[in-house]
């Protein structure tokens, strides 16, 4: 299996002004709209920044949630997946992607339910792909898509998330190919034999969500601890706002698909 942050494209979509009432489990405020934009903006140029082609889709007022490209498909090099998102106000979201990652993709499977699955409970490790139960992913969705992922030659684990913890990644992110940050909730994790286990400080659960993009770890702003725990280690760390889109409980990798 390739490197999994070789990335060479990423698909993303411009919030619409409706993300202001993006779902959010916890209530809470909603964001500021221009500072939402800005930190999507500032993602779009450091994904570009790091070498990636990025295109970006216009935005779709009817789908608050729509900016958050990650949960509605997986993309590999070998083909994309559409998924069958389990809010039901974001289900409507994948009928907007299937021309662009048919356009993109030498292959384009689907879930046909009855199950769901969002694209934020899967994490592609090395040599493997974790699917984690969640709210929004069922054991039926896990099981239809880890038979689609094996038809795109890839081998899937089912696992499950904690309760408190919206997605699987929104607990977890790779470091590298052999290094797992992960909140102390998920630390025990089965899925994780083999790999090396860096939990997040105190305090600083809301840091689990990184992204690498080839050699550089994008991190929230605010995780001072967990930036430092990770410059200790030598990884090349890009700190970003995030506090805007926290209002609405994403973090850095659901707003792209990449490939
Ligand atoms: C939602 O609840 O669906 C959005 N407000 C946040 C989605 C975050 N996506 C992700 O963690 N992959």
């Amino acid at each position: 299996m390739a490197d999994p942050f070789q990335f060479t494209h990423a698909l993303c979509r411009t919030p619409a002004a409706s993300a202001v009432t993006g779902i959010r489990a916890g209530g809470g405020p909603d964001p500021d709209f221009a500072g939402l934009l800005a930190e999507h903006e500032a993602y779009v140029a450091t994904l570009r920044g790091l070498g990636l082609r990025v295109d970006v889709l216009p935005a779709l007022d009817d789908f608050p949630d729509a900016l958050f490209t990650e949960d509605v498909a997986l993309t590999f090099p070998e083909g994309a997946i559409l998924l069958r998102p389990g809010a039901p106000t974001r289900a409507g979201e994948v009928a907007h992607v299937r021309g662009p990652l048919a356009e993109r993709h030498p292959r384009l499977l689907a879930m046909t339910g009855p199950g769901f699955a969002d694209g934020g409970d899967v994490l592609r490790l090395a040599d493997r792909v974790i699917i984690g139960l969640s709210d929004r992913t069922d054991p039926t969705g896990a099981d239809e898509l880890a038979r689609l992922l094996g038809d795109l030659g890839y081998r899937a684990e089912i696992a499950t998330t904690p309760k408190s913890v919206l997605h699987f990644k929104t607990g977890c992110s790779l470091i590298d190919a052999e290094t797992i940050l992960t909140v102390p909730a998920m630390r025990d994790c089965p899925e994780f034999a083999g790999l090396e286990v860096v939990v997040t400080p105190r305090g600083e659960e809301g840091a689990a969500n990184i992204l690498r993009i080839r050699e550089t770890v994008l991190i929230g702003h605010r995780w001072q601890a967990t930036q430092d725990l990770l410059s200790a280690r030598g990884v090349d760390i890009r700190p970003m706002a995030t506090d805007e889109i926290a209002h609405i409980d994403a973090g850095l990798s659901c707003m792209s698909l990449r490939w």
